[in-house]
């Protein structure tokens, strides 16, 4: 039977100190995202666009936190949106949009998977952990934060009450090379499997992949892919506003796609902090789809079949 996959566009840019994550899925659009996915065989439904609160002329924006409202608003319509794209297609596609987007799309699919009587466990490839608290956070963007509130931390009571939380023991990250002291300080009280870029360079990533993958199965979970494009290294994936040198490279990225794509065990995706306004030539949305592609089942050669 066709699999069926959705896409979603979350046009947010409020999350982020520099604008432009608003052309994110119009660029993954005009990179032939659907048409791609679709090239492999799966039966794809383009959403368009989720309708964004507008955005108030930032220059006026002083506050600490900056665009709480119009960001919590967002998430509150997302939450939603995900839940409904989770429930009715095998594979749902979020296109961000900054990170800040992922308390709504994780939201919804913590519901989805809570309905379905499955847990939910989330594999976040980002330079940054985006662990901070409102009270915590220095810059005072909201892509920073997601994940404090995915896992019930306290101070969002500005974003929608949180129904299912994620199990910290639950997550896994790879790919950090970028952390902040309370950040830190959270990964070590909750228990958080993080591989940062030391790890990745000791081990590779295959070896903790293959051992997140494994306990995601043994307890019969459904798995989020949270891709943020500054997990790549810059000198492949210039098109995003936080980048961060020794990030991951081609290989590393494909490899860590294809075996996904081999576990059968990603149910949804979050493709973030794609800025295309900072991108080459259109090269950094080009590779995203590739990286997808991988995902969705493209290979160079059928590996039970010899070329010889
Ligand atoms: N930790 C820094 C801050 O809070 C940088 C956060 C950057 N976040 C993203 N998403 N680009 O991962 O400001
Ligand atoms: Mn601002
Ligand atoms: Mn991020
Ligand atoms: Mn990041």
């Amino acid at each position: 039977m066709t699999r069926t996959c959705s896409l979603l566009g979350v046009p947010v840019e409020t999350g982020a100190a520099q604008r432009g994550c608003t052309m994110g899925p119009a660029s993954l659009r005009t990179a032939e995202l659907g048409e791609i996915i679709a090239g492999l065989g799966w039966q794809v439904s383009d959403l368009g666009d989720l309708t964004v609160p507008a955005t108030p002329a930032r220059a006026h924006d002083n506050a600490a936190i900056h665009h709480l409202a119009e960001t919590a608003a967002l998430i509150g319509a997302l939450e939603p949106a995900a839940f409904d794209a989770a429930q009715a297609h095998d594979r749902a596609i979020f296109m961000g949009g900054d990170h800040s987007m992922a308390a709504g799309s994780i939201a919804g699919v913590c519901r989805h998977a809570a309905a379905r009587g499955r847990p939910l466990f989330v594999l976040w490839l980002d330079a940054h952990p985006d662990l901070h608290r409102l009270s915590t956070t220095t810059s005072g963007n909201l892509h920073g934060t997601p994940m404090a509130y995915l896992i019930g931390e306290p101070g969002f009571e500005a974003y929608p009450p949180l129904a299912h939380p994620l199990a910290p023991e639950n997550i896994c990250m790879m790919g950090i090379r970028s952390v902040d002291e309370p950040e830190a300080a959270h990964i070590r009280d909750r228990g958080i499997e993080v591989h940062d870029m030391r790890a990745i360079d000791e081990t590779g990533v295959l070896a903790p992949l293959e051992s997140f993958l494994a306990r995601v199965r043994a307890a019969r979970g459904l798995l989020h892919l949270s891709f943020d494009v500054d997990f790549l290294d810059p000198a492949i994936a210039p098109g995003v506003g936080t980048t961060v040198p020794g990030g991951a490279t081609f290989r590393e990225a494909h490899l860590i796609m294809e075996t996904l794509c081999d576990s059968g065990l990603v149910t949804s995706l979050d493709l973030v902090e794609l800025n295309p306004f900072l991108d080459e030539r259109g090269r950094t949305a080009k590779l995203l789809c590739d990286l997808t592609a991988s995902l969705f089942g493209r290979r160079v050669l059928d590996r039970m079949t010899r070329s010889f």
